[in-house]
């Protein structure tokens, strides 16, 4: 018998650009992926999971499944085609029309207003470290809460801060493909944090019903073994990676301890790290604010000490034990052989998910409540002939995890909900398609859907928690 509560959410997850496909109909603008892959000529996102025929159907199925709750992203460039200007109805309506599929099957929709999916406008101004695209963002979100305030109750501002401008300034695997700049990285960083506390005070302040909160990819960083220069390492890299933004979404101020590492980290460049007093007070406004953390957690990295150059190979193929990543002055990831990895060499870790709850728990305690807003495991499903999908390695990913919240739950931590990445499988940014999360099996060039094991114990473990 599972120890989760009723009113715990057993959700899917989905993100625009990777599942909709239509990229460039219905008056949808550019955004800053698609020069970068045109370019790359490796992938396309055309017509990823075609969710933006399908969607029905895939609702539907995830109603069928026992799933409660969905996550969504609108794509800023479908409702404001070039990110500051005309609003394209095509884009209000076809929303409004996923939003009312949801509730006719009984989904809850959670939305997300930025999933990795800046307009190219704004992007070639510099994306997040243009400090102008926060107004932009801020008109964006007021538009869509005024469009769909009546029909959406869970709203979220950013999709992983983090991972999004890591990918952007740090690996280069995500648009513009800059390396090892960490002052950009951290700036962006700082910058989206400001973003989301402007966008939360805003929500607040004109009462709309519903909750809002925030989305962290939240990394466990542990140094490999208890030499001095790496745990100093470790923690250093955690800082950079979590505790940095963690501060400024709960505290809405960097704490000293923060601070002293960032300067480590950027030396003589520190002083160009642009953080204004007038930011800082949305910060401390809205932090009180905040209605929940999302975390999406799919990993822990072990840690050693780094001071030579830095290299990274970011593995997007799925050939095992390729990835590199080491960051001078931050941290090397090391291998460590007692704990299992993916093919993308993504360590499998459900304790690390446990120990990140309880942190948060611990570090923070004025949150409010905590989702899991993704968790999955990345594999080269096969179809069967008979149209059966196995994947009991999946199973194992996500029932570990489960347990982990359970745990947590059981200790005291207001954990209130679990959205497996992901719904159906999908386009991946920097992996394309044979990185395959979903529940659901898509065959890419037929778009037909077949369930896989997993959907099915998924249901079962519905049932569990909620009974028939
Ligand atoms: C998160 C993103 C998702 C998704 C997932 C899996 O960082 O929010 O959009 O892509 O990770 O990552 P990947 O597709 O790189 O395997």
């Amino acid at each position: 018998m599972s120890k989760l509560p009723k009113d715990f959410v057993l959700g899917a997850a989905t993100a625009a650009y990777q599942v909709e496909g239509s990229s460039t109909v219905d008056g949808k603008g550019r955004v800053l992926w698609d020069g970068f892959l045109e370019k790359q000529g490796r992938f396309s996102p055309d017509p990823a999971s075609d969710f933006y025929n399908r969607y029905e159907e895939d609702i539907r199925l995830a109603s069928e499944y026992g799933i409660k709750g969905i996550r969504i992203s609108v794509a800023w460039s479908r409702i404001i085609p070039d990110g500051t200007g005309e609003v394209n109805q095509k884009g209000i309506e076809y929303y409004r029309n996923v939003f009312e599929t949801c509730h006719k099957y009984g989904v809850e929709p959670y939305v997300t207003l930025h999933h990795f999916d800046t307009p190219e406008t704004l992007f070639e101004k510099g994306d997040w470290l243009n400090k102008a695209q926060l107004d932009a963002f801020d008109r964006f979100a007021e538009l869509v809460f005024d469009e769909y305030h009546d029909i959406v109750k869970h709203w979220m501002t950013i999709n992983e801060p983090i991972a999004y401008v890591q990918g952007q300034y740090i690996t280069g695997a995500f648009p513009p493909g800059e390396q090892y700049n960490t002052l950009k990285c951290l700036q962006a960083q700082h910058n989206q944090i400001v973003a989301h506390s402007r966008v939360v005070n805003l929500f607040k302040s004109k009462g709309y019903e519903g909750e809002i909160g925030l989305i962290h990819a939240l990394t466990q960083f542990y140094s490999i073994d208890n030499q001095p220069l790496n745990q100093i390492a470790a923690y250093k890299h955690d800082i950079f990676m979590n505790g940095f933004m963690l501060d400024g979404t709960f505290l809405g101020y960097y704490t000293p301890e923060k601070l002293t590492v960032v300067r480590e980290i950027l030396g003589d460049e520190f002083e160009k790290l642009d953080i204004r007093e007038e930011e800082l007070e949305e910060m401390r406004k809205a932090a009180p604010q905040l209605d929940f953390l999302g975390i999406n957690y799919y990993q822990s990295n072990w840690i050693k000490y780094h001071n030579q150059e830095s290299y990274i190979h970011h593995n997007g193929t799925g050939d095992k034990g390729t990835s590199v990543f080491r960051v001078k002055g931050i941290g090397e990831v090391v291998k460590n052989e007692a704990i299992p990895t993916n093919d993308w060499d993504w360590y499998i870790y459900p304790q690390g998910l446990y120990d990140m709850i309880l942190r948060i728990k611990n570090d923070y305690p004025n949150y409010k409540k905590i989702y899991i807003t993704e968790n999955g495991l990345g594999y080269k499903d096969v179809l069967e002939e008979n149209g059966e999908v196995h994947d009991e390695d999946r199973i194992d990913y996500i029932s570990q995890h489960i347990d982990a919240i359970e745990r947590a739950y059981v200790d005291g931590v207001n954990v209130k909900g679990y959205f497996v990445w992901s719904l159906q499988d999908m386009f991946s940014w920097s992996n394309g398609y044979n990185k395959r999360y979903g529940l659901f099996y898509i065959d890419f060039e037929t778009q037909k859907r077949y369930i896989k094991d997993s959907a099915k114990w998924y249901k079962a473990l519905s049932l569990d928690i909620y009974g028939k």
